[in-house]
């Protein structure tokens, strides 16, 4: 990415320090102003279609003492919580790591050859190329095939079935143009291009993350990148005769950097998550058309990446947020989305996240990896406490999914600077033991 409105470097290094003092200048006085208020009203910040969000950024909904005093308590506190879970010692928990291309940057986890196990998809970034890991009863993964060719740079890769025969195709997003490779699935996992891969979805400058689902409803499978220099989503439409021409939803912000897809209006069609990086908002595009200006929501700081699931078991979809050095939870309700208490919470150089039941309690967990560095931050679903956890060096493609059919999901991470894929199991089991995982050896195995 050019550095004409941010670079790829990011420079992201803002201090601990400054972030809590940014908070507490900027977006605790809202909070506080918010009490005053019946229904807390003054902290209320949404964006209309054109993107007027306030230069304040709060979150919208309502604000309640007991969560503002947490938010304020634990902000300042998780730091040290994240730090004291590596001083315990070591966890029993399982690593498994596995070689992979050049600067593996995204994963993704489905059943790709129909033998019942869930396989592992990485997007190498370094080398052009995407890898198979099949899995097995075991929980282990076979070694990777061999590299598929998937265009320019994969930046990111969902897997989802374009032509509606049932199996899970691959969409690849490639970074430094503005072109999405798909790649059709035989039924036994192996893949070729599609006839018309790539797509041209003239997302300027390139792309970077995708969005895929059934935006629409017509039965297939649509695509979305961000096109961060015309404030447009560009929309990929699925059909019976491929895809057509990109089309361009403009959000009213810098679309920046990696969307979501989740159903968060509770109407069955699955909504594109914008990341509003000039305005600090979160928009959400519904049916691959229209921004919902009443769904749009403020945020405290400057949102990278929006997932979508159910993190506190209450059957609705809930919001999470990737924002500069911490991740936003924002707890769906019946009268819109509501920070949960201790939101945001501290992470350094957040980067990615992903969401999963890590410990088998039908919650989804939530997993934020850093820019650099080894180690991931999981929040337990429902409670949000932190725990570190090592894994191998760049784990900036993440996943959670249960390969070994215990309910209980694996971590599985993309470690760009080790060309690594790892594996960890029972990442959350054991409360209150640290997890501090060894480096793999030569044969990839702890
Ligand atoms: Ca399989
Ligand atoms: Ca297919
Ligand atoms: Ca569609
Ligand atoms: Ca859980």
């Amino acid at each position: 990415m050019e550095g004409r409105q941010v670079s790829d470097r990011w420079e992201r290094g803002r201090p601990y320090e400054q972030y809590v003092g940014r908070w507490s200048r900027q977006i605790a006085p809202l909070f506080l102003a918010g009490l005053n208020v019946p229904g807390g009203d003054a902290g209320r910040g949404s964006v209309g279609a054109h993107g007027s969000v306030g230069a304040h950024g709060s979150w919208k909904g309502r604000v309640n003492l007991p969560g503002l005093v947490l938010t304020a308590t634990a902000i300042a506190l998780i730091g040290c919580a994240a730090r004291e879970t590596l001083d315990g010692g070591r966890h029993p928990s399982g690593l498994e790591t596995y070689p992979t291309g050049r600067s593996p940057r995204a994963v993704a986890v489905a059943d790709l050859d129909g033998d019942g196990y869930r396989d592992v998809v990485v997007a190498n970034s370094g080398d052009g190329t995407v890898q198979v890991f099949a899995g097995a009863a075991s929980g282990r993964l076979s070694p990777a095939t061999r590299p598929i060719a998937a265009g320019n740079e994969p930046a990111d890769v969902d897997i989802v079935d374009l032509d509606q025969d049932r199996d899970g195709d691959l969409v690849v997003a490639n970074h430094e143009t503005s072109l999405v490779t798909l790649l059709l699935n035989d039924g036994q996992g192996r893949f070729a291009p599609a006839p018309a891969s790539p797509l041209e979805s003239n997302a300027r400058p390139h792309v970077h993350g995708l969005a895929t689902g059934d935006f629409d409803g017509d039965g297939w499978n649509d695509i979305a990148v961000e096109s961060a220099d015309t404030g447009e989503v560009r929309v990929l439409r699925g059909g019976s005769a491929g895809f057509g021409r990109a089309e361009g939803i403009a959000v009213g912000t810098m679309p920046y950097y990696r969307l979501g897809a989740a159903d968060v209006t509770g109407d069955g069609r699955v909504e594109i998550l914008v990341p509003g990086h000039r305005n600090n908002s979160m928009i959400v595009v519904g049916q691959g058309r229209d921004v919902l200006a009443d769904h749009t929501t403020s945020l405290p700081a400057q949102p990278w990446m929006v997932v979508g699931d159910d993190v506190n078991g209450d059957q609705r979809t809930d919001i999470v947020v990737v924002l500069t050095d911490g991740v936003g939870v924002l707890l769906a309700g019946p009268e819109g989305f509501q920070e949960a208490p201790g939101s945001p919470f501290f992470v350094a150089r957040a980067t990615e996240v992903a969401t999963g039941d890590l410990d088998g309690d039908g919650i989804a967990d939530i997993v934020v990896g850093p820019w650099e560095g080894s180690e991931v931050t999981v929040l337990r679903g429902g409670t949000f406490l932190p725990r570190v956890v090592r894994t191998c060096e760049r784990p900036i493609g993440l996943a959670v999914a249960d390969l070994d059919g215990d309910r209980r999901g694996e971590l599985i991470t993309a470690c760009a600077a080790q060309n690594r894929l790892a594996v960890m199991t029972d990442v959350l089991i054991g409360a209150g033991a640290a997890h501090q995982a060894a480096p793999a050896d030569a044969e990839g195995r702890r």
